[in-house]
């Protein structure tokens, strides 16, 4: 038996014994739906202008309070191009791996919490229940001022930088920018999570950012079984019991495939 599918029966093992699972996701999760990463590889069948968002776009200059203010235009403008290919996406068979993980584990009278970084919502379209969102969605936006949020339509804004209806205040996308603090709620929802899994995955994420990436040590710490799932190595990849490689939309399937059949 090769060894990485000795390591996928072993994941499926501990899956099958777990009660609590925490899954933490990042971009590379959405790259077989066709939405490009910020950083790193993507699969090697992925077409070519598939290439990482922050090797063609600053990110100070865009994912910033401060590029925002200084550039409200520009910044809305490509917020709204990126919304418009999050729309436009599919779920893929990733995301639906772990709808099903989350589906079998509560069948059973235990639990799975999706803690993704993502903002395209492709978690909850392929039929996750319990999604923490890290960094906001894309999908809504909220009002500057009083912060109000609205679900734009499904077609390109009519203006950008658009003014809301509430305030006449600027209209800026639902996310976590760099700087900017996380959702307390996302936070301590995340790291009860991460605290009391027994396995505890880390998906398609290049595990730099803070503090998402603190959480496979949290949980690591806490004891659980630590699974990476990546293209490539990341910081992450010494740090666990399990370091995965390939796709999340391959290896996820066999996973769970392993663990219920
Ligand atoms: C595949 C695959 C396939 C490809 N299958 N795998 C401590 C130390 C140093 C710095 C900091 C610190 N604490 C805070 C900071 C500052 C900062 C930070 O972490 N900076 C780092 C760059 C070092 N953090 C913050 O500012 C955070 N706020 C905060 O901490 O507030 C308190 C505070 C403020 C200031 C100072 C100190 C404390 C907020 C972070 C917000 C991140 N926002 C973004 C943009 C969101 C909006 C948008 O969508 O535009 O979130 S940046 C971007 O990175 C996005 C992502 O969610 C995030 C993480 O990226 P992710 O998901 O890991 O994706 P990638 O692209 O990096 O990696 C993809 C991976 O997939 C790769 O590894 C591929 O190999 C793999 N892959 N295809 C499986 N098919």
């Amino acid at each position: 038996m090769d060894e990485q599918q000795d390591a996928i029966d072993r994941v499926a093992m501990a899956l099958r014994a777990a009660r609590r699972v925490a899954v933490l996701t990042g971009a590379g999760v959405s790259a077989e739906s066709g939405l490009r990463t910020f950083r790193g590889a993507t699969a090697a069948d992925l077409p070519a202008d598939m290439r990482a968002l922050w090797a063609e776009f600053d990110p100070m200059k865009l994912a910033t309070p401060e590029a925002f203010a200084d550039d409200p235009a520009m910044v809305s403008k490509w917020y709204d191009w990126r919304r418009l290919g999050c729309l436009a996406a599919e779920p893929n068979a990733g995301h639906l791996a772990l709808a099903e993980m989350q589906r079998r584990l509560e069948a059973g009278g235990g639990e799975c919490v999706v803690i993704t970084q993502n903002v395209d919502r492709l978690h909850q379209r392929a039929g996750c229940r319990r999604v923490v969102e890290l960094h906001g969605t894309i999908i809504d936006w909220r009002c500057l001022a009083c912060g109000i949020r609205s679900t734009p339509a499904p077609e390109p804004m009519p203006a950008h930088p658009m003014r809301t209806a509430c305030c006449g205040a600027l209209l800026r996308p639902d996310v976590v920018w760099f700087g900017e603090m996380l959702p307390e709620q996302a936070i301590r929802a995340a790291w009860d999570a991460a605290q009391t899994a027994e396995v505890f995955f880390a998906v398609g994420t290049s595990a730099i950012v803070q503090p998402a990436a603190s959480l496979v040590g949290v949980a690591s710490s806490a004891g659980a079984t630590t699974v990476e799932v990546n293209v490539e190595e990341t910081p992450a990849s010494g740090a666990v019991d399990w370091a995965l490689r390939g796709s999340s939309g391959t290896i996820l399937p066999r996973i769970v495939e392993r663990a219920w059949g």
